[in-house]
C-alpha cells in the first residue's frame, strides 16, 4: 500500500442497508426499526443499522443455544473447530482492506491505522484456532486405590460480548477467539455508534462454514436491547469493553443470575518520562499515547508524568508536534489525527477542555475544536497539551478519552510512583528510562495491567491484558484469556468390585 493511495467510503452516495445475524440468517429488528449511522469525517449519514431490542436479543440467546445444546458445533472435535477458525483467519486477511475501510467510514479511525489492525487480526484467530486442541484436562493421581479421576475442560454456553466504538473488530477478536476456541456460542453486540463492521465481519462466519447460531450479531442501543443480553437465563457470561459506567450496570446484572463476566473498562493511564530516557524516543512514545486515535483508546497514556529537570523542554517538545500534526480525512494514508468518531464523543472533550482550562491547567496546544479547512464538516478536535497539571484536578482523574494530555512534574521516582499510582484506574503505564534496574522497580511497584518500558501502545494475541482496580476484572488475549471461558468437569471412575458402606462419605 503506497502512502499516497487513496480510498472511499464504501457506499459513497448511496446508503448501505445492515442487517443483523440471527441463527444464520441475516434478518431486520422484530419491529422494523433502524437507526442511522453517520460518517464522523463528513458529517453524512452513510448507512442503517437495526434497532433491535430485547426481543431481538433473545432470539439471538436462543440461536446460540440452540447452536450450542443441539447443533453440531457442540459435537464436533477441538481439531475442527481450529480448522474454521483458521479459515476465518484467512478470509479476514483476505477482506482485510474492505473491512478496514467500512471501519473507517464509521468511526473515523485512521486508515493506517486500520489495515494495520484488519492484517493483524487474523494472527488473533491464527492463535486461538491451535489452542482449540490443546485445552486439556487431567488425570488426577488419586489416593483412592480403586478410583480412576479426570478432569474435562468444557465451554460455558452461549457467551454474550458487547463492544464499544474506537476497535469493533479488534475488541470482538479479543473475545471470539478464545470463547470460539473453547467451544462456546456468541451473542456479540457493537456499539450503536460503530456497527457496521461487525456487521459486515459476521457475513464471514457463514462462508468459513461455521454451523448457523455460533455467532450471532444484534444491533441497537444498549438500553433497548441491554437487559437481555445481560439477565436471560441462557446467558452463561457477558464480556464487556466500554466505559466504567456501563461495566458497573453490566456487572451488576450479570451478577443477579450469577453470570461470568469479563470487563475490560477505561483508564488514565501514566506515561512517565525520566530525565535519562531517550528523548526522541520518549516524545514518540507520549505522542502514540495519547494523539493515536486522537486518543480514543482505552490505554491512552492521557497524563504524563515527566521529570522537572526536563519538564519544561519535553513539554515544549509536544506542543510542536502537537501543531504540527496533519489532520484530515481518516482514509487518506497521510493524516496523523482523524475525526472524533462521534458526536457525544466530541461534545464531552469540549467539556473537559473547558474544565481543565477552569481548574487552572496551562495550555500550550490546541485546546479546541479544529477549525482547519482539510477538516471540513467533520468533528475534530485540535491535539492538546496542558501543562502545570496537579493529579487533583479532574483533567488528570477523569477519562476523557480523546486527544488531550495532561502534563504532571515530578522530582524522582518515589514522587513518579506515588502519582501514578494515585488514581482508581490501572488499565496500563509506560515508563522511559535507560537505567534497567529503575525499569523494573517501576514495573514491579506500578499498579496497572499493563507496564510498557521504552514503548507504548503495544499489543499481541499472546500477552494477556486488562484491567487492575476499576480499570476491569479479568484478563483478555494471551493463554489466560481461554480460562475465562471454559469450566472445568471432574469425573470420577470406580475401579472397585463393589460400592462400599453407603452410609458414609467416601474420603
Ligand atoms: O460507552 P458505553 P459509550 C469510554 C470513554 C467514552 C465513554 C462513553 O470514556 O467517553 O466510555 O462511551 C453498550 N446494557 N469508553 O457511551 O456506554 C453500548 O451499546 C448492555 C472506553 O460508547 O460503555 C456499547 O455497545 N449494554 C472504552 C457498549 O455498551 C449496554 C471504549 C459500550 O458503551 C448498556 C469506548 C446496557 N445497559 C468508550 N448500555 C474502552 N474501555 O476502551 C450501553 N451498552
Amino acid at each position: 500500500m503506497s502512502q499516497t493511495q487513496q480510498y472511499t467510503a464504501p457506499s459513497a452516495g448511496t446508503l448501505a442497508r445492515y442487517q443483523m445475524l440471527i441463527g444464520g440468517k441475516r434478518v431486520d429488528a422484530s419491529a422494523g426499526e433502524v437507526f442511522e449511522t453517520p460518517n464522523p469525517f463528513t458529517n453524512e449519514v452513510w448507512a442503517t443499522i437495526p434497532r433491535g431490542r430485547n426481543e431481538d436479543a433473545i432470539r439471538a440467546i436462543e440461536a446460540a443455544d440452540e447452536a450450542f445444546q443441539n447443533g453440531p458445533w457442540g459435537r464436533m472435535t477441538a481439531s475442527a473447530r481450529g480448522r474454521l477458525l483458521r479459515r476465518l483467519a484467512e478470509l479476514i486477511a483476505r477482506d482485510a482492506e474492505r473491512l478496514a475501510t467500512i471501519e473507517v467510514t464509521d468511526n473515523g479511525k485512521l486508515m493506517s491505522e486500520m489495515h494495520g489492525q484488519l492484517r493483524y487480526i487474523p494472527e488473533y484467530f491464527h492463535y486461538y484456532a491451535g489452542l482449540a486442541d490443546k485445552l486439556q484436562g487431567a488425570v488426577i493421581p488419586s489416593e483412592k486405590e480403586d478410583m480412576f479421576s479426570f478432569t474435562r475442560r468444557e465451554p460455558l454456553g452461549v457467551c454474550v460480548g458487547i463492544t464499544a466504538w474506537n476497535s469493533p473488530l479488534l475488541l470482538a477478536a479479543y473475545k471470539l477467539g478464545p470463547g470460539l476456541a473453547a467451544g462456546n456460542t456468541f451473542v456479540l453486540k457493537p456499539s450503536e455508534h460503530a456497527s457496521a463492521s461487525t456487521l459486515e465481519f459476521a457475513k464471514l462466519f457463514e462462508e468459513a462454514g461455521f454451523p448457523p447460531g455460533v455467532l450471532n450479531v444484534v444491533t441497537g442501543f444498549g438500553p433497548e436491547i441491554g437487559e437481555a443480553l445481560t439477565t436471560h437465563p441462557k446467558v452463561a457470561k457477558v464480556t464487556f469493553t466500554g466505559s466504567e459506567g456501563t461495566g458497573q450496570r453490566i456487572y451488576e446484572a450479570a451478577a443477579r443470575g450469577l453470570k461470568r463476566v469479563t470487563l475490560e473498562l477505561g483508564g488514565k493511564s501514566p506515561n512517565i518520562v525520566f530525565d535519562d530516557a531517550n528523548l526522541d524516543n520518549a516524545v514518540n512514545g507520549v505522542i502514540s499515547g495519547i494523539f493515536a486515535a486522537a486518543g480514543q483508546t482505552c490505554v491512552a497514556g492521557s497524563r504524563l508524568l515527566v521529570q522537572d529537570t526536563i519538564y519544561d523542554q519535553f513539554v515544549e517538545r509536544l506542543g510542536e508536534v502537537a501543531r504540527g500534526a496533519r489532520m484530515g480525512n481518516p482514509l487518506d494514508l497521510s493524516t496523523q489525527i482523524g475525526p472524533i468518531a462521534n458526536a457525544p464523543q466530541h461534545k464531552k472533550i469540549l467539556e473537559y477542555l473547558d474544565i481543565a482550562k477552569s481548574e487552572g491547567a496551562r495550555c500550550i496546544a490546541g485546546g479546541a475544536a479544529a477549525q482547519r479547512a482539510e477538516c471540513g464538516k467533520g468533528m475534530f478536535i485540535e491535539p492538546t497539551v496542558f501543562a502545570d497539571v496537579s493529579n487533583q484536578m479532574r483533567i488528570a482523574r477523569e477519562e476523557v478519552f480523546g486527544p488531550v494530555l495532561a502534563a504532571i512534574r515530578f522530582k524522582d521516582m518515589d514522587e513518579a510512583l506515588a502519582i501514578a499510582n494515585d488514581t482508581p484506574y490501572g488499565l496500563a503505564s509506560g515508563v522511559w528510562t535507560q537505567d534497567i534496574q529503575r525499569a523494573l522497580i517501576m514495573s514491579q511497584r506500578l499498579q496497572a495491567g499493563t507496564v510498557w518500558v521504552n514503548t507504548y501502545r503495544a499489543i499481541s494475541y499472546t500477552t494477556p491484558f486488562g484491567g487492575y482496580k476499576r480499570s476491569g476484572l479479568g484478563r483478555e488475549n494471551g493463554m489466560e484469556a481461554v480460562d475465562a471461558y471454559l469450566q472445568t468437569k471432574s469425573v470420577w471412575i470406580s475401579t472397585a468390585s463393589e460400592v462400599p458402606n453407603p452410609f458414609m462419605m467416601r474420603v
